[in-house]
This record gives C-alpha cells, sequence and structure tokens, in this order.
C-alpha cells in the first residue's frame, strides 16, 4: 500500500542561507562602527581576502561585489574580445558578462554525465575570432580541465572558469580556483559560503591582481591618475564581516549537505527513471546542489509533472537551468543556438531538478521528499 504523505508545514525550498549567531554578528558590526571604515578596501575586507586565499589554495584572489561583476571584470582584464566559446547550461550571468563585454556568446554542447561543457567538442567551435573559453563548473561539478587547458593552448586562447557553484572545490587536492586563467565564485546568499551578496576572482598572475583590482574601482591608480575605464566592483565591510563570521559554518554545513545527499542518493538509487552523479574520488565537492535527472519514459512522469506536484507537498525544486541560455531571446538568433548544434542540452534541460539541499533539513526530511518523488512514478504495463 502507498504512503499517503502530509505537505510539509513550512515551505521547503531549494536552498536556505547559513545565517550566523547575531550576537556575533553585532560583535563584529561594533569594530566596522568604531573604525568609521565602511568600504574600499577596508581593514576587514582586507582580512577576508587573505583568509579566503588560504582557504581556496590560490595565490591571488580579489573581493568583488557580487559574482556578475567579478565576471564582467575577469573579461576585461584578459582583453577578450570577438566570440567566446561557452555552456548554454548555467544561470543568465555567464552569457551575459560576454554580452557586456560587446563579445559573442558561441554555444557549445554538453558533455551527457557531468552537464559541463563538452571539452571534446570545443575544438570544432573555433574560428578566427574565438578569443576565449568560459566555462561553468555547473553545479560544482569540475570541469575537464586538462582537456580544455590542451585545446586552448593548442590555439592561443584563454579560459575563465564560472565557479560560482564551486566553493571549496579541490581536484586531487588542487584548489579549483587555480585552474585557467582566471576562476569566479560567487558568495551570494544562496551559496555554500556567502556575504549576502558577493564574489571572488582567482588567479595565478601577480600582474593580474593588479590590474583587476585597478579595474574594480574605477581604474583609479592614485589622486593623480585613473588608468583605465573601470568599474565600481568594490566588497564593503558589511558583507565582508558577514564572510568573515560564514567562514566559521561553512564547513559545517558543508557536511551537513554531504549526510544530506549520502542520503538522497541512498533513497533514491534504485528509483526507475531517476539519475544523478555520484562523488567522484578524486574531487573534494562543495555540495552546493543535489540534482536528478527524470527521465520521463522510465519514471512515467515529465519533470515539469514532478516540479508541479511536489508543489502540493509544499516543496519548491528548482529547473535549474531551464530553460537553455540558447533559447533567451537575446541569444536564439545566434547560429550556435540551433537546437541542432545542441543536442545533449536541449535533452538535458528537460530532464533536470534540484532538490532541496541545506544543512537545516534533516535525514528525515529528505528521506520523505524522496518518499514523496516515488510515489508520482507511474510504473508502465
Ligand atoms: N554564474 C552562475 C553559474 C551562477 O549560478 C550565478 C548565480 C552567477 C554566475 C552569478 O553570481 P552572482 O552575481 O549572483 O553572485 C539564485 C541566485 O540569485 C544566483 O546567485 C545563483 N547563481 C542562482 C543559481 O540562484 P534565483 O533567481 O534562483 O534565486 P531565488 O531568489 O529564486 O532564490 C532561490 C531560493 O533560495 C529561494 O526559493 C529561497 C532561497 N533564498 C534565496 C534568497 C535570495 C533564501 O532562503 N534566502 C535568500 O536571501 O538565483
Amino acid at each position: 500500500m502507498i504512503k499517503e504523505h502530509k505537505p510539509f508545514a513550512q515551505p521547503i525550498y531549494v536552498t536556505r542561507p547559513i545565517l550566523p549567531n547575531l550576537e556575533e554578528l553585532t560583535e563584529k558590526l561594533k569594530e566596522v562602527w568604531e573604525s568609521k571604515w565602511l568600504t574600499n578596501n577596508g581593514p576587514q575586507h582586507q582580512l577576508l581576502e587573505e583568509k579566503l586565499r588560504q582557504l581556496l589554495k590560490v595565490p591571488y584572489l580579489s573581493l568583488f561585489n557580487n559574482g556578475t561583476i567579478a565576471l564582467i571584470t575577469a573579461c576585461q582584464s584578459l582583453r577578450l574580445s570577438g566570440d567566446v566559446i561557452t555552456t548554454p547550461f548555467t544561470f543568465p550571468a555567464t552569457p551575459h558578462v560576454l554580452s557586456w563585454n560587446n563579445i559573442k556568446p558561441i554555444f557549445c554542447d554538453i558533455d551527457p554525465n557531468t552537464m559541463n561543457i563538452d571539452a571534446n567538442k570545443i575544438e570544432s567551435m573555433i574560428t578566427p575570432q574565438t578569443t576565449g573559453i568560459l566555462a561553468v563548473h555547473v553545479f560544482g561539478t569540475p570541469c575537464d580541465v586538462i582537456k580544455i587547458q590542451e585545446v586552448a593552448d593548442r590555439y592561443g586562447l584563454k579560459i575563465i572558469y564560472d565557479a560560482a557553484h564551486a566553493f571549496g572545490v579541490e581536484i586531487r587536492g588542487e584548489g579549483i580556483g587555480n585552474f585557467g586563467d582566471i576562476s569566479m565564485m560567487s558568495f551570494h546568499a544562496t551559496k555554500l559560503f556567502h556575504t549576502a551578496e558577493g564574489g571572488a576572482l582567482t588567479f595565478q598572475d601577480k600582474n593580474l591582481k593588479l590590474r583587476i583590482d585597478l579595474l574594480k574601482n574605477f581604474g583609479i591608480k592614485n589622486e593623480d591618475e585613473v588608468v583605465m575605464p573601470g568599474i565600481n566592483g568594490k566588497m564593503n565591510e558589511l558583507q565582508a564581516i558577514l564572510g568573515l563570521i560564514n567562514l566559521n559554518y561553512f564547513e559545517q554545513e558543508r557536511e551537513k549537505r554531504k549526510l544530506l545527499t549520502e542520503t538522497y542518493r541512498q533513497c533514491l538509487r534504485d528509483v526507475e527513471g531517476v539519475s544523478f552523479l555520484d562523488d567522484s574520488p578524486e574531487v573534494k565537492s562543495s555540495y552546493q546542489y543535489f540534482v536528478i535527472r527524470i527521465h520521463e519514459k522510465a519514471f512515467g512522469r515529465s519533470r515539469n509533472e514532478v516540479y508541479s506536484e511536489f508543489k502540493r507537498y509544499n516543496i519548491f525544486t528548482r529547473k535549474y537551468f531551464y530553460p537553455l541560455c540558447s533559447d533567451y531571446t537575446c541569444y536564439r538568433h545566434l547560429p550556435s543556438s540551433s537546437p541542432t548544434n545542441l543536442p545533449v542540452a536541449q535533452e538535458v534541460v528537460q530532464q533536470v531538478l534540484s532538490l532541496p539541499l541545506y544543512g537545516e533539513l534533516s535525514v528525515s526530511d529528505v528521506e520523505k521528499i524522496c518518499d514523496i518523488l516515488k510515489s508520482f512514478r507511474r510504473k508502465s504495463h
């Protein structure tokens, strides 16, 4: 007999931010109040920058007011122009930062397993106009960084990684921010580690640090010189203290999410028509999202039906990242947006569903979500 499930009493969202103890925050706020220094490379900003640099095991790091401005600045700092090859399966910010730099996004199909840009297909998209690759470690799963580097080296292309979801990810002990020319991490409230809004660029090159820090502060070198057309990308002191405090909480949050992810996998492993990625032994994960794919034929219900049905139980999953960026009105006219160029992405985008994942959930909440999901399944006759 199928057990009837009651809806959750409170809405269950796809994610919830870690929130520090208010007294702890007030203590830090007092420090900022006393200093009367609120932004423009203040002491809290400097401290957070250094702490993150060490934590993420990168030689250079620059903080930003959000991840999108950080990515826009990354393109500027590498002087990208013309065409840049990217993935259609991502958040709107990824192709938009190219447009804001007058660069044409060229959409390349994705890998059917990782859902990241298919490194084997990048080469066929390269033309004389191509200046770089903007790849995304989608849901925190690392791209094929070795193959992408090989292609980039062969054609003299720059690589930017959108590592918005990959805070604290390591590949064989190496911080993910060390691959490519620049990586961007987002510290938005929905991320494992956050500063409400915020982000950072990580990179290897000392000269890039100077250039990026100028670019994020209007290009002001000193009181007498403005040396380039910069932007206002500065993280303020209030964001920085939130980050400094959240550094004390995020590892605990990651551990909780790991446990919940393992629970999801255990409960859903044998459900026909549902698939998901397992951890790789070489990768330390961010547990940023738990994403399943619904295979309509085998599950008997479509992803859209599952998404709607969940709402009846007060569960608000997300169809990250539907629609494909190549289907947005601003990009669908591009030749690379043609569905025939992106068959894998077109299929995957109809299957994906991000299930709730955050430390406040209990193991039994996750078990209940899985039981509810299983109850949606229609067996074929
Ligand atoms: N590249 C990639 C690959 C990205 O995913 C993102 C951002 C970026 C670049 C750009 O980085 P930022 O410029 O944002 O730093 C959210 C986030 O706003 C966005 O940062 C994130 N990716 C994206 C995947 O998710 P929405 O439109 O889905 O957010 P929203 O408001 O619907 O929130 C989702 C759920 O989170 C809510 O249902 C409840 C919960 N929530 C949200 C907020 C804002 C909270 O509990 N508290 C909160 O304060 O985009």
